[in-house]
């Protein structure tokens, strides 16, 4: 998709820190991490939103929520725990407009999940 960050990230246009990639999946440190472990994990094909899902995305959906936990014991935070978050539009604080689910963790993280 033109113009859009996460895509061109996908296609190396842009550079970033790969924790995995497949065929499907692509899983990069955020640039600007919340926590000691702050990787995003992105579905390859566009979708702009949770709310944009087609039929059939919640295949991707289920790979990118089984990958997570891999990639949580590949960061060593499986254990003691983590907290994955996916913002949805203007209100939902989305900022990139390709869907991504935020994995954050390697600390005590608060309980107030909204401000
Ligand atoms: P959200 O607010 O949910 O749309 O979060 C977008 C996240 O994407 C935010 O935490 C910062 C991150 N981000 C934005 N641009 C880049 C980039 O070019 N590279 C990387 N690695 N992360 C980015």
């Amino acid at each position: 998709m033109d113009n859009c960050i996460f895509c061109k990230i996908i296609n190396k246009e842009i550079p970033s820190t790969i924790v995995f990639e497949d065929d499907e999946i692509l899983a990069f440190r955020d640039i600007n991490p919340v926590a000691p472990v702050h990787v995003l994990v992105i579905p390859k094909k566009h979708i702009s939103k949770l709310t944009e899902l087609e039929e059939n995305d919640e295949v991707i959906i289920g790979k990118i929520y089984k990958k997570i936990n891999e990639i949580a014991k590949t960061e060593k935070i499986f254990e003691k725990g983590f907290r994955v978050i996916v913002n949805c539009g203007e209100d939902g604080g989305q900022e990139v407009g390709h869907l991504h689910f935020h994995l954050i963790g390697g600390k005590k993280l608060g309980t107030k999940i909204c401000q």
